[in-house]
């Protein structure tokens, strides 16, 4: 009886596996048709350095347009034109010392002409007069950003394919390449990516170009650009070594591998809850999800500033991916690998505040990459709460989050960190989500980190409705015909709201003592 006690109850947080753990199994890096490596191969993997591949510049609808294209197009004047005229405008603010906002706004108009009077540059005016003189190092960072734009066209000399709906594939650069384009967004000199328009050519992808975080002052405005500033700052310092590689990666839940969640077997793995800590933080080394929009990085270059955008703001290296990848669809996710973490912070929301700098201690793989994973998954927005309690939703969620659990065959995956999936800003009910993602977890064979976000009530229940089900040895098929059975209640007329864990208590232990 002591035995069955002890494995009933959640477990501690050092039970779960960390990505520190494995070594060794990733073997040579190898670049393929599914997985695009813009650094060299041979010269990495000799240990000789991270230097671009060579390739081809390609300009057609599966790759990346790139604003320093030289490729042959046939719509309007040619990119190289462009390209010109953006280094010409870069090249002079970066021979300064010392540039004024007016010149920065002068300069990204200069090379978008269309939108003279359609961005607003308030936001970062108002930020730049407003932080104290002592914090005050954003007018001799300008040219450091506009130098590091520049050097595009010596960073990137291969083609980025854009991660496609249906599509599975990864592209792994280097931390410099994504600094380099970040600095070309900060500069909005991506083409074609201003409108989201529902004829625009990128109007399935999130946007990339900063216009929208330099208009609309507001205090959540000042804090995001602290952040954003005090990566530059970071990177565009000559004793700054980035050294390392980041992979992102789209995955597809393929139909022959989406669960026939009805008839599974399988029984519950390890389960951690608190109501302290969050995911970033107490979840390193864990598989960390991120509460993510089907446009990845949801409203982090405009004024969101929810789980995703916060995690986008302290790793901002995650901000590339929206470069190159199409919104999600329902079972498709992006596991992106070897982020650093620049900056720490407070709050949530309006109370976000960036808390300064943050010194990323961790490992890096046979690859280069930080031990850092995270993917990203959109739940369902649900407009009206009672939506969610349908099987074609609830089996919806459970493939989003299996299509991410699920790990890659044959390789050692760590233990997943996450939390109130969609019940934030998506109106999910936390009980209900917390079950779909014990059930996709288990189908996974992986365990789970439940960071509750200090609501203790959620973190009782859920330890007390883990209890209840590993005791009864309740498999995700049985759970999964329990809510059917909810959903059933809930929907008949006039049902009033039960509370899915009081009725899975009541369908278990009433099922047992009818036996
Ligand atoms: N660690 C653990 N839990 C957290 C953390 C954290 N760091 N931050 C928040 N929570 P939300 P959603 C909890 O609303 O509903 C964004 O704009 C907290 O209880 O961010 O999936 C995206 O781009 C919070 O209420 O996620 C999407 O567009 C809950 O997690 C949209 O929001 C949900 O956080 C996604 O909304």
């Amino acid at each position: 009886i002591q035995r069955e006690e002890v494995t009933s109850s959640c477990c501690q947080l050092d039970d779960l596996k960390r990505l520190p753990h494995f070594h060794g199994n990733l073997g040579k890096l190898r670049f393929s048709t599914t997985h695009t490596v813009l650094i060299d191969v041979s010269v990495f993997n000799c240990g000789a350095g991270l230097i671009a591949q060579e390739g081809r510049d390609l300009w057609n609808s599966n790759f990346v347009k790139m604003p320093c294209s030289q490729a042959m197009n046939h719509s309007g004047p040619s990119q190289a034109a462009r390209w010109k005229l953006i280094s010409k405008q870069l090249s002079a603010l970066a021979s300064k010392k010392s540039v004024k906002v007016d010149h920065v706004v002068a300069a990204i108009i200069k090379f978008n002409p269309k939108y003279k009077d359609r961005w607003s540059f308030d936001a970062l005016h108002t930020f730049v007069e407003h932080v104290p003189k002592t914090e005050n190092y954003f007018h001799t960072l300008f040219p450091k950003i506009a130098a590091l734009a520049l050097k595009l066209p010596d960073q990137i000399k291969k083609a980025i394919p854009l991660l496609q709906r249906g599509r599975p594939a990864s592209i792994t650069l280097s931390q410099v390449q994504i600094s380099c384009l970040l600095a070309n967004a900060f500069f909005c000199t991506f083409p074609h990516r201003n409108t989201s328009r529902p004829d625009a050519e990128y109007h399935n992808y999130p946007s990339i170009n900063f216009s929208s975080l330099f208009g609309n002052w507001s205090e959540r405005k000042k804090e995001k650009l602290r952040a954003i500033m005090h990566y530059f700052n970071v990177v565009t310092n000559e004793n700054t070594n980035l050294e390392g590689l980041v992979t992102f990666e789209r995955r597809c839940l393929r139909d022959s591998d989406a669960p026939s969640w009805r008839s599974s077997s399988e029984k519950l793995q390890k389960l951690y809850v608190t109501s302290d800590g969050s995911i970033e933080t107490e979840g390193t080394g864990l598989l960390q999800v991120d509460f993510a929009s089907s446009r990845i990085g949801g409203g982090v270059l405009g004024s969101g500033l929810l789980q995703e955008e916060i995690l986008f703001l302290i790793n901002p290296e995650l901000i590339v991916s929206r470069l190159f990848t199409e919104k999600l669809a329902d079972d498709e996710c992006v596991i992106i690998t070897g982020s650093q973490q620049f900056s720490c912070y407070s709050g949530f929301g309006d109370s976000f505040e960036w808390a300064g700098p943050h010194e990323d201690g961790l490992e890096r793989d046979e690859w280069a990459r930080l031990k850092r994973q995270i993917l990203a998954i959109d739940a369902l927005h649900f407009k009206n709460s009672r939506e969610q309690y349908n099987m074609r939703k609830i089996t919806r969620e459970l493939n989003k989050a299996y299509c991410g659990f699920m790990g890659e065959k044959g390789h050692k995956e760590p233990d997943i960190a996450t939390g109130n999936w969609g019940c934030g800003a998506f109106n999910g009910d936390p009980q209900l989500k917390a079950v779909i993602q014990l059930m996709a977890a288990a189908k996974s064979s992986r365990g789970l980190a439940f960071f509750t976000f200090r609501n203790e009530q959620l973190e009782r229940s859920l330890q007390q409705m883990y209890h209840l089900l590993v005791t009864e040895r309740v498999t995700v098929g049985k759970l999964y015909a329990l809510l059917e059975d909810y959903c059933d209640v809930l929907h008949k007329p006039a049902g009033s709201h039960v509370d899915l864990y009081e009725f899975i208590r009541k369908n278990i232990t009433g099922v047992r003592s009818q036996l």
